[in-house]
């Protein structure tokens, strides 16, 4: 056995007819994938299931994926139906608020299991299985699934490598170690095409978004006191550019991680007017989830984001920029 509740979250697949999963706000590969593959593995037993987001827009150079089309997107939560479903699965979310796009949401009456790898998990769930050491939830879900004695298709191995390639930016990140190169390659074994996934994921990205990345260069700076790097959009701009949406991500990719001279860095966006994503990453390996957490947010050592509204442009670059210092000047 990889995880110990490995059995009893399958008793409860087993007795469940009707079981609800979910793609996280603003959702990334590893939230698609894990939530697609479970999708087919659940299907296999003989279940119905939904997938529910409750963002707009989604990835689309993966929209290939079998079951793609099922994710029902922009889903209100607080309207939302829970009684319909015997079990809950949430998949890739640290809080409830990362599940439903709802701050103070309130846990429905149907069981709940959470399987998660972010450190700043909350545990929301009735069971969970939340292991932070592990490199996504799809690498996580392979583990699982190999506990449950399931066969792989070639379309769940597709959907958990392509989480496990998103999350670890193409095995870039520590973290992916053997463990995580031989499941790849188990995956590949078994049909999934890593090529076409890289392809669709980093090389097929549209204009709008290179045009971004030089919004976001030109206003790059360095806190050399501090070792960090950062950068803001404001509203007009974002708005603009009509960005795909994960365009952010990509953006803080780019440049956050990378400078000599810094231990980290991150991306400010003002999303709608007063309303501001931080997209953080890790250079040297401090933990960027610390820095996430006090402004209200979450994630991982290597790249963690927060949210934060009701302040101005200025208002809103100062307040993390404040924490940041701080944040810098305990860490080192
Ligand atoms: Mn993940």
């Amino acid at each position: 056995m990889n995880y110990k509740e490995s059995k009893q979250v399958l008793g409860e697949v087993k007795k469940a007819k009707r079981i609800l999963l979910n793609c996280h706000r603003g959702p990334d590969p590893d939230s698609i994938g894990s939530a697609l593959a479970m999708y087919e593995v659940l299907q296999m037993m003989g279940k119905e299931v939904d997938i529910v987001c409750p963002s707009d827009e989604i990835v689309d150079s993966i929209s290939y994926l079998k079951n793609f089309n099922k994710i029902q997107k922009n889903v209100d939560f607080l309207s939302f139906d829970f009684s319909k479903f015997d079990l809950f699965i949430a998949l890739d979310s640290s809080s409830w608020s990362m599940v439903t796009d709802v701050v103070d949401f309130k846990k429905p009456d149907t069981k709940i299991i959470v399987i998660d790898h972010h450190a700043t998990n909350t545990f929301y769930g009735d069971i969970n299985i939340v292991d932070a050491g592990i490199t996504s939830t799809s690498e996580l879900l392979y583990l699982i699934f190999q506990d449950w004695k399931v066969k792989i298709s070639k379309d769940v191995a597709n959907c958990l490598l392509l989480g496990i390639l998103g999350d670890t930016g193409i095995f870039r990140f520590p973290g992916s170690g053997q463990r995580t190169l031989r499941i790849a390659a188990d995956l590949m074994d078994e049909g999934a095409d890593k090529d076409k996934i890289i392809y669709q994921l980093y090389g097929s990205v549209s204009l709008s978004l290179i045009r971004f990345y030089g919004e976001v260069l030109k206003r790059v700076r360095l806190e050399e006191k501090h070792k960090f790097i950062w950068a803001a959009i404001p509203y007009k701009i974002y708005k603009r550019l009509n960005l795909p949406t994960n365009g952010k991500e990509m953006a803080a990719n780019l440049f956050a991680q990378v400078v000599d001279g810094t231990d980290f860095g991150f991306l400010i966006v003002e999303n709608e007017p007063g309303r501001f994503s931080i997209s953080i990453r890790s250079r040297s390996g401090v933990d960027t989830s610390r820095l996430a957490k006090r402004l209200g947010g979450g994630g991982h050592v290597f790249a963690s984001g927060a949210r934060i509204e009701g302040l101005t442009f200025d208002g809103a670059i100062e307040k993390v920029l404040k924490e940041a210092r701080k944040f810098a000047s305990e860490s080192g």
